[in-house]
């Protein structure tokens, strides 16, 4: 089947004949026989499997679900009737019909033929009249609300085989696969996960207004009902199912640089320097392809790099780290150690005609891992943990492994011996490579935090990677795209992606690449990356006023680290996402299609400017240019950094920004965590922290985790909850810290910044020790009006 195209939902049979047995309702048509089963997974999620007697194999490869919540309490129908009840919802099903009621009172039903097969396929067709929004998804381009599209979750190296895209911001195909929709209704939202790693089509309204389908092309189907009725229930849920993310280690929150074609020690040498001379920090270094042999994997390429330990020591002296591209590919060449070791354990994929499948990548023919395999993934642990260890490597960076194969078909490529069809695996090929190098990461040290980044992906993959959205072009389509795309990649389980900043493909230019920085300096994500023969892209290439801009927006992100480490700490007990549209901290129907402004955490709202200043409006105001644009306030009060004064929200305003500013607005009662202190590029100890307390008329709290922000001593609770918050009381803000947990107390310091308030004292109390201070500033301004350039 073509990209685009799926089966008509008139080629479907429907079954419609019931019976009760084994355990749950059996319908039967014409040349159709299916067993729906349910299953109580938590209180908020309910599983339907539909087992299709067409599909032989019953074995449900998807690896989606965590492994405490595959199997649930089997809810038999209840007497003499067709329904299925649950503490989440009530399931009723009338011939091919299905009605779910939420406990809340939402209902979800499908279509009069609601679901159907054909032969090893099947159709599910919700008929949602009164929805208006549609999220999730996983990665995806186009726009945040999908109402309209058409999506295919078919993995595929996007850019390689659809280079159309290039000039193009309507196309679908992605890098990754996450079959996840958030409906939103006039009664609230329900979540819907389709766990089938087989290829899916899912209709938002394309074809049948009102509609949305989801078409499985294999395999036995679950559908995951989750529960609302808030957009961030359904979040946390989904989050649940598929694995809240761990904490990242904090050196790579920072800034990260990356180019196609960096090849020697002395180039990485004189990166290093420029970041300093230049006064631009930077947490990570990143070798691309040519620092293989040959793109051998697992080697270097000893001439460009004698001693690449050596190398990547130095640079974590001066806190950087190193991490390397790591492709699936092993070149097919005898004697070639890694090959030969790989032949020999038999644990490359396989074709139908039992040979190893050959594919033609980087190092020209190339054999694939069968990652879906447990051998093949502890093969390759042993293996990655060996280079990661000689090389003194940080990180591993998972490319290429939607699979691509090159000009070899894909669909050749077989698992578990030969004996699994591709479509099986496809979809998480990406996914088990991760699972296999986060092994890897495991074995070398297993209290440390492994840091992953891979192209490909499914749902769940957050449990073991980050996720970068593959190959974009350095343009002003996909700049003002990456937003909704790391939005909805981050409302389906995986908070830690982002773009490559400045744009992969082609020549980015001074105005779009600091435009770039100064959307993506708080994406959870922050890399910039180009590739090779394009325009030079690290910050200095652009002119001092340009690196003058960039270096404000990078200090900005380092200056908040605690803040931005803090979502990813909240993230992992809770699900939430770093990077928000509007509508989850504020539900209104006006923000349902807002995708060029974000929320980073529950304060910080911004609204870059992602347009070109000749093709947008502005203004000239004192000699110096400024672009416009509108900005949606939510209700309530918000503090304009670059103003620094309150402004009444629940309405949309103009603003203006020159090329030295982002509007980026605060919500009243938000303490921010701040970093004033020093660091050395990924190196900081967080131990005095600032309290930036924006505080007009509603009172701010806090929950601010405390630990050693290195091992992962707190997944077993060794971890502090120091509890802020913050009000004025007679003149005098008055902030209150009640930190307990079972980690050491006092080992972070406070002080309070206060912004926007009448007023110049402040009253701490920490677990009781009280201190009385006077206010250090009110004004200290993030993202600066007047860009101080330095020579
Ligand atoms: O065929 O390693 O998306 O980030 O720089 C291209 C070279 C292979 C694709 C990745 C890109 C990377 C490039 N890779």
């Amino acid at each position: 089947m073509l990209f685009g195209q799926k089966t008509h939902p008139m080629n479907f049979e429907y079954p419609d004949r019931m019976v009760r047995k084994g355990g749950g309702i059996e319908m039967t048509g014409p040349t159709s026989r299916a067993r729906i089963t349910c299953a109580a997974i938590t209180p908020d999620c309910t599983r339907l499997r539909f087992d299709n007697a067409k599909v032989a194999d019953k074995t449900n490869r998807s690896d989606g679900v965590v492994e405490d919540l595959r199997d649930g309490k089997s809810v038999a129908p209840a007497r003499g009737a067709f329904v299925f009840s649950t503490s989440a919802c009530v399931i009723e099903i009338a011939g091919s019909c299905l009605t779910i009621r939420l406990k809340d009172g939402l209902v979800l039903k499908t279509a009069a033929e609601g679901f159907g097969f054909n032969g090893a396929q099947a159709i599910f067709n919700f008929s949602v009249p009164d929805a208006s929004g549609f999220y999730g998804f996983g990665e995806r381009t186009k726009r945040f609300n999908k109402t309209g599209d058409i999506l295919d979750f078919y993995n595929v190296d996007v850019c390689a085989v659809f280079p159309h895209t290039f000039q193009r911001d309507d196309y679908d195909p992605a890098y990754v696969a996450i079959p996840f929709a958030i409906v939103r209704t006039g009664a609230g939202y329900v979540g819907l996960y389709l766990d089938n790693a087989e290829r899916l089509v899912f209709d938002v309204g394309h074809i049948q207004p009102g509609h949305l389908i989801l078409q499985s092309l294999a395999g036995n189907n679950d559908l995951y009902i989750l529960g609302g009725p808030t957009l961030r229930e359904v979040v946390r849920n989904f989050a649940t199912l598929t694995g809240r993310a761990d904490v990242p280690p904090l050196w790579s929150l920072g800034h990260h640089q990356c180019r196609w074609g960096y090849k020697t020690a002395g180039e990485f040498r004189a990166l290093r320097e420029n970041f300093e001379k230049f006064d631009i920090p930077v947490s990570a270094l990143w070798f691309d392809i040519d620092y293989m042999d040959e793109y051998r994997v697992f080697t270097w390429d000893r001439v460009d790099l004698p001693d690449p330990a050596k190398l990547n020591r130095e640079l974590k002296s001066a806190g950087v780290r190193a991490v390397t591209i790591v492709d699936p590919g092993v070149k097919l060449e005898p004697g070639y150690s890694i090959y030969e070791s790989g032949k020999r354990r038999g644990i490359f994929c396989k074709t139908e005609s039992g040979r190893d499948y050959v594919g033609r990548v980087w190092p020209g023919d190339t054999v694939f891992p069968d990652f879906a395999t447990k051998g093949a993934r502890d093969w390759w642990a042993g293996h990655l943990a060996k280079f990661i260890n000689d090389g003194a490597l940080d990180g591993a960076w998972l490319d290429m492994n939607d699979p691509a194969t090159g000009w070899s078909a894909t669909e050749d490529m077989r698992f578990e011996g030969g004996t699994v069809a591709h479509g099986a695996y496809h979809n998480q090929y990406g996914h088990f490579m991760a699972k296999a190098s986060w092994q890897a990461f495991r074995k070398l040290d297993n209290d440390a935090r492994p840091f992953l980044l891979t192209r490909s992906g499914f749902a769940g993959t957050q449990r073991y990677s980050a996720i970068w959205t593959g190959d974009n072009v350095s343009n002003w389509k996909h700049l003002r795209m990456s937003i909704p795309c790391t939005i909805n990649l981050g409302l389906s389980g995986v908070a830690f992606n982002g773009p490559d900043v400045g744009g992969f493909c082609g020549h980015t230019d001074e105005e779009l690449i600091t435009r770039w920085y100064q959307a993506g300096f708080l994406f959870p994500f922050f890399r910039n990356h180009s590739t090779n023969h394009t325009k030079e892209q690290e910050p200095w290439n652009f002119g001092p006023q340009c690196l003058a801009r960039i270096r404000y927006a990078i200090h900005t992100r380092y200056r908040l680290m605690p803040y931005l480490y803090n979502c990813f700490f909240a993230h992992h007990l809770t699900g939430d996402p770093v990077l928000r549209p509007l509508l989850y901290e504020f539900d209104d129907v006006a923000f349902e299609n807002l995708d060029d402004q974000f929320m980073v955490g529950e304060s910080i709202l911004m609204a870059p400017i992602v347009e070109r200043a000749d093709a947008g409006r502005s203004v000239v105001f004192r000699g110096v240019r400024r672009q416009q644009r509108h900005v949606a306030l939510p209700e309530g009060w918000w503090f304009d950094l670059r103003a620094g004064e309150w402004i009444s929200g629940g309405r949309t305003i103009l603003c203006s920004a020159s090329l030295d500013e982002v509007p980026i607005f605060i919500r009243d009662g938000s303490i921010i965590p701040y970093f004033n202190g020093k660091f050395r590029n990924g190196d900081m100890a967080l131990t005095k922290i600032e309290l930036h307390t924006f505080i007009r008329e509603r009172a701010a709290e806090l929950d601010y985790y405390i630990e050693d922000q290195k091992t992962r001593q707190y997944l077993k609770g060794t971890y502090n909850t120091a509890h802020i918050r913050a009000g004025s009381e007679s003149g005098k803000m008055r902030i209150v810290i009640d930190e307990k947990g079972r980690y050491a107390t006092g080992t972070v310091q406070f002080t309070p910044v206060i912004y926007g308030a009448e007023m110049n004292r402040a009253v701490m109390d920490h677990n009781g020790k009280r201190s009385a201070r006077k206010l250090q500033s009110s004004t200290r301004r993030w993202v600066s009006t007047e860009v101080e350039v330095r020579a």
